[in-house]
Order: C-alpha cells, then structure tokens, then sequence
C-alpha cells in the first residue's frame, strides 16, 4: 500500500526514530522563519549557542509583529533583528514588507521542503506543498544551528475534498467547516492532508488560507499536494524551476479520514471566542456591526483583497462601521495600487494600514467597548482583540466586505452576481525590502536597544518539589491567556524580566507577584492547556517566576514542547477526575523527582491538604526527559557541546 504525502516528505527528512504515530522523529529542517515577537529570543538563544553562521539552506527573519513603535523599544528590536540577520547569514524582511506567512508563500516556500517556524501559523506554506511546521523560538534557533528538529510522528488525517465551492463560498468556509467538525483539539498530534478532486478548484492562497487555519485545530501542519495549480502559482512568482509534482500514492493509506462536499457549502462565521464556535452567517442574523477588519495571514492574499475592492467599488462604507485593511504583503499593497483597486477601497472610506499583523495581534484597532468586529483572521480568544468585552467574527473577505457596507452581518449571497478573481499571470515581483546577508559578516556588528535584556538563565530541576498551586484554570486555555500580546505588552517581548509581571494578567492580575513571594508554584489546567500561538514567552516568562510544573489534563502541541524547552515539568493527571480535588494555594509535594525521573519510575504528587497522592504522567521521551533535568533545552545543548 502506498504512503500519503505528508509519510513520504517526513520520510525523506528522517533523522532519527521511525515513521510510526506517537514515536518521537527527529527531521532535517531545510528552511525557517522567525517572526520579530518570537524573533529576538530566538535570535539571543541562537546567538547562544555560539554557531558562526546558520546552517540551513535559507533562514528568514521578518518583522511584521510589534511595528507599532509607541515607544523605542520595537524600533530597537528592529535594529538588532537586522543586525543580527546580517552576522549570521539570514535573509532580512523589513518591516512593511508584509506579513511573514503571506510573503514567504510568495517568495520562498518551496514544494516538498521542510520549514519550522517560530510562530503557530507556520503550516501556511503547506498551501504550496511544503511540509511546514511552528515551533518555539528555541527550537527554530537549534534548527538554525543545523540541528534536526524532534517531534511526535504525527498521525495523517484525510480530508477529502469533492466537488466545486458555490458562488461567494470560499477557502475561509471550507477551514471553518472542518473546524466546525473537530473543534481547536480536532487536529492534535496529527497532520491534516488535503486531498481529491475539490484540490485543483483551489488556488495556492486559498489553499493557504486552509492550512494556515489548521493551527486552530492544534494539528502539527496542514499539506496540499503540489500540483498544476502549484506549478502555475510558483511560475507567476517567477520561481517555476522550483516546483517538483508530489501527490500522494494512489493507494495511500491514511490514520483517519474525512470528506468536505465544498458544493454543500454556504458562508460561515466563528462565534465569539473560539475558533471553533461555528455557525453559518444565516443562522447567526443580522446582528450589528461596529468594526470590520480585512487582512492578517490567513485572508490577505492579491485574490482576497481584490474581491473586496469589487465589492466595494463604487460604494461608500456603512457610517457606523470602521473599516480598517491591512494588505498580506507588500507585493499585493503594490499590485492593488498599480491596477487602481486601492483606489476603490480609499474611495469607499477604508482606512488602511501598512502590510503587517496589525489589529490580529491586539496592535492597534481594539474595537469600541461591548462591540461587534467582524475579522478576516483566524483567533478570537477573549481579549485579543484589545477589547475584553468586544465580540469577534471570524468570517472570509466577501461576508467582510459585505458587513462593512450594510453594517450588519450579511451573507454574502445577498450582494448579487459573484465573480471569482483569477490569479494574474506573473505577480509583481520586487523584493527589495528583504535584504540578503552580506558574503562577509565580519564587520558587522550587532546592535542591542536598552530593552533587549539578557537571556534568563534556569536552574537544574530540584531533588524535591514542595510548590504551591499558583492557579487552577480550566479547559482550552490559550497562550493568549497565560501571556497577552497587544500593543503594550508586545514591546516587551526582548526582556523577561519585565514581561514576567503579566504572565496570566489577564486571569488573575495577582498570578506574578504571587509566583515571585512564594518563589514559584505550580499551575492546574484542563485539557488542550496552551492552545493557539507558539510564543515561548508562556513558558519562559512562567519559568523565570519560578514555576516548576504544570498540571492538566491534556496539553496543545507546541505549548508543551516550549514547556519542556525551558525546563517546567509538564504532567497529565493519570486519574482526570483527580483534577476536581485540587484546590489554589494547595501544596503539592513530588518527593525524589529527579531519582524518579532518571528511574523511571511512575511520579506522584501528594497534596498537603487532603494527605491524598494523586498519580500523574509525564510522557517524556528520553531525550526530554534530560532536557527538563537540565533545566530546559539551551543548559541541555550547552552541555552537549561541550
Ligand atoms: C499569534 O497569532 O498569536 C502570533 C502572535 O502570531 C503567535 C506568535 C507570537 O506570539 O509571537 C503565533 O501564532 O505563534
Ligand atoms: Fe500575525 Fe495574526 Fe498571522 Fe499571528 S495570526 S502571524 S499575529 S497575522
């Protein structure tokens, strides 16, 4: 029997381990991608493991985060970012070049490579055939470093896609129907592979779209085969001598599977606050809208922001409605100028905003108190828009557009006679904004703003382990909640120290000054504990507080692996119901945890109060195991090296 797509790139990349679900792989890592938020610490951790130049065939690192510069410290960040990229051999996107995941589609993603990137929405690139994956920025320094990269074998996932999309139905609808299907832990530990005859009605931006998504259903990547549809995206790029055709096996065998009839489909909106609170815009009404926002990763590409100028042509934005736009990228910025749609969207009251994160990120654009956006993006975890009681959509560019003129959530359909955007035929090419290093990074010097703080250094994992229980949250808990991004707390993103004091501000304002007087703890979750972005700050910035270990149910992927990569235990209760019986200010007692651990013997915990001992798991593979003893992954490579 044949091997699907995602087996036969994994197996070419093979390091070590084998291609069995659930076994730890390590994979070679041909390219990566730092953004400037996870950027600079993976920068200062590459920095650290003092290797002249990065060894993979193409790093690049973008700045398309925190470019609000309210105060020096983005600015600074910028400069080091570039510096750094220049020493050590990086390809350098500037910021306003445009968002990471939309320009190295356009650029750099190449068919059947690898790519791990320090940020969840990674797997964008699968949209042109690419095995690509987020990590932490830790892991994406080793991989700069020419380490391989360690995940668990992922189980492949079919979905397969029949028939044409209707009129006004797009690639937006097909990702939120899957996760509509299987909820934001639909995708953990596996990889979602696209495949049949509904593939080649898609183009590559909307199949990156898909996959980009794929994040919010917790999957390892998302993959689209490379097809025709590829090879003529990849030509109008000018970069056809990059495609190869890779398709899966005709017989190829699959872990699970299931099928998306696009032609059953009709437009759909993600409720407030999760990404997979689905319902069709029909179902959900005519509710009032106060801001719409058209851009972020997932909906920004050159078709998306066309179909929005046709919408929009000739029309005049709603006057209760804020319409703010921010192109994917440059490239597509500068096509719509050249052909005259920016124009339409200038003349239709759009406010515009320079190709970047922008309001996805909570940088700028927080909608008015108890309001209603309607966004193109692809979270809406409470609070991230900058607004703590806003209600966000998450919604395609045609229901966008059309809320943005009625000034009510409108199903697209109502608008008329659709027309579908055909891809140009060569895309304007001009990457000038992305500076290449130079051949000799001998005379360059790295500049460090007053904000960029040295890197915390962790301890070795205690004998004993006598913490108290910090804070019990509850299931599905988001990155977003253990340490929120937005315009001010972004910029502190370079210095620990000062980050620390709003890890899980959000929760419970008190977490880190309680953490430091009780000199660490430990915190309780539920399951899928850490979902949604690959920030290591939600690790690191816990660890630097002291805490030792988390408790939950179950844990999201990358989250997990940042909780290993700097040294906090990461443990599943044995029992779930033992959960229930925890309380906050608990004190918990794992006695001989490190003989434990080295023994391998089963760990427990014994809660102070209630003299009860609950049993708990770690599923550490070897290699992580020593990884936590030491004190998190860069105290483990240092003694590695030496
Ligand atoms: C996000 O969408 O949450 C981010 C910001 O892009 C993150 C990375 C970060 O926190 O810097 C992600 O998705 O990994
Ligand atoms: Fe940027 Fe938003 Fe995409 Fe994250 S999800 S990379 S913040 S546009």
């Amino acid at each position: 029997m044949g091997e699907n797509l995602t087996r036969k790139i994994l197996g070419a990349h093979l390091v070590t381990g084998e291609l069995i679900a659930g076994r730890e792989i390590a994979v070679k890592i041909e390219q990566t991608l730092t953004q400037d938020a996870t950027g600079t610490m993976a920068c200062l951790q590459f920095e650290a493991l003092d290797v002249p130049r990065v060894k993979t065939e193409l790093s690049v690192s973008y700045v398309d985060h925190n470019t609000l510069q309210t105060g020096f410290e983005n600015a600074d960040d910028h400069r080091y970012l570039q510096t750094v990229a220049a020493k050590y051999g990086m390809y350098f996107s500037r910021p306003g070049n445009g968002i990471c995941h939309q320009v190295h589609l356009e650029r750099f993603a190449v068919p059947g490579k690898t790519l791990l990137g320090s940020d969840s929405h990674t797997p964008t690139a699968g949209g042109c055939g690419m095995l690509a994956i987020g990590a932490g920025g830790l892991d994406v320094a080793v991989a700069m470093a020419g380490g391989p990269f360690y995940l668990t074998m992922p189980a492949v996932l079919k979905v397969e896609l029949i028939n044409k999309l209707p009129p006004w139905v797009t690639a937006k609808d097909v990702i939120l129907e899957v996760l509509r299907r299987l909820g934001v832990k639909g995708g953990v530990g596996k990889v979602v592979e696209y495949t049949g005859p509904g593939v080649a009605g898609l183009s590559v931006p909307e199949r990156a779209t898909i996959t980009n998504m794929g994040a919010e259903l917790g999957a390892t990547s998302s993959l689209f085969p490379s097809d025709a549809v590829t090879k003529k995206f990849l030509e109008a790029q000018g970069r056809g001598e990059q495609w190869v055709e890779l398709l899966p096996a005709a017989d190829a065998v699959y872990d699970a599977a299931l099928t998306v009839d696009l032609a059953a489909l009709e437009p759909l909106a993600a409720c407030p606050h999760s990404p997979d609170a689905v319902k069709t815009v029909r179902e959900i009404g005519a509710i009032k809208v106060d801001q719409v926002a058209i851009g972020s990763c997932t909906n920004s590409s050159y078709a998306d922001l066309m179909q929005v100028a046709g919408i929009l042509r000739g029309k005049q934005v709603h006057e209760q409605v804020s319409l703010v736009i921010a192109p994917g990228s440059r490239q597509v910025l500068a096509m719509l100028a050249q052909n005259g749609a920016l124009a339409d969207l200038i003349a239709a009251g759009a406010r515009l905003l320079e190709s970047a994160c922008g309001p996805c990120i909570g940088m700028g654009q927080a909608p008015p108190s108890g309001g209603v956006s309607v966004r193109t993006f692809n979270r809406n975890f409470p609070g991230r828009s900058g607004t703590a009681d806003a209600a966000v959509y998450l919604v395609g560019p045609e229901t966008a557009a059309a809320a943005a003129l009625t000034g009510r959530l409108t199903d697209p359909r109502e608008l008329g006679a659709y027309k579908r955007i055909a891809q140009p035929a060569r895309f304007l090419i001009d990457d000038r904004m992305i500076i290449t290093p130079p051949a000799n990074p001998a005379a360059v010097a790295v500049l460090r703003g007053p904000n960029i703080k040295a890197l915390p250094v962790n301890q070795a994992l205690p004998e004993e382990l006598t913490a108290k229980v910090l804070l019990k949250v509850g299931d599905n808990i988001t990155t977003d909640h253990i340490l929120p991004a937005g315009a001010k707390i972004l910029p502190l993103r370079s210095n620990i120290p000062a980050i620390s004091a709003h890890v899980f501000s959000a929760v419970d304002p008190s977490f880190a000054a309680r953490a430091k007087a009780a000199g660490g703890g430990i915190v309780v979750g539920g399951h899928n504990y850490g979902q949604g972005s690959s920030r290591e700050h939600a690790a690191l910035a816990p660890s630097y507080l002291g805490v030792k270990a988390v408790l939950a149910k179950s844990f999201a992927r990358i989250h997990r692996a940042n909780l290993i990569n700097f040294g906090i235990l990461p443990l599943t209760f044995a029992r779930a119901a033992d959960y229930d019986d925890l309380e906050k200010d608990d004190l918990l007692v794992l006695e001989a945890l490190r003989s434990r651990l080295q023994a391998e013997e089963q760990l427990s915990v014994k809660n102070s109060r209630t003299g009860a001992s609950l049993a708990v798991s770690h599923g550490l593979t070897p290699r992580q195991k020593d990884i936590v003893l030491a004190g998190g992954l860069l105290n483990y490579t240092k003694k590695q090296n030496r």
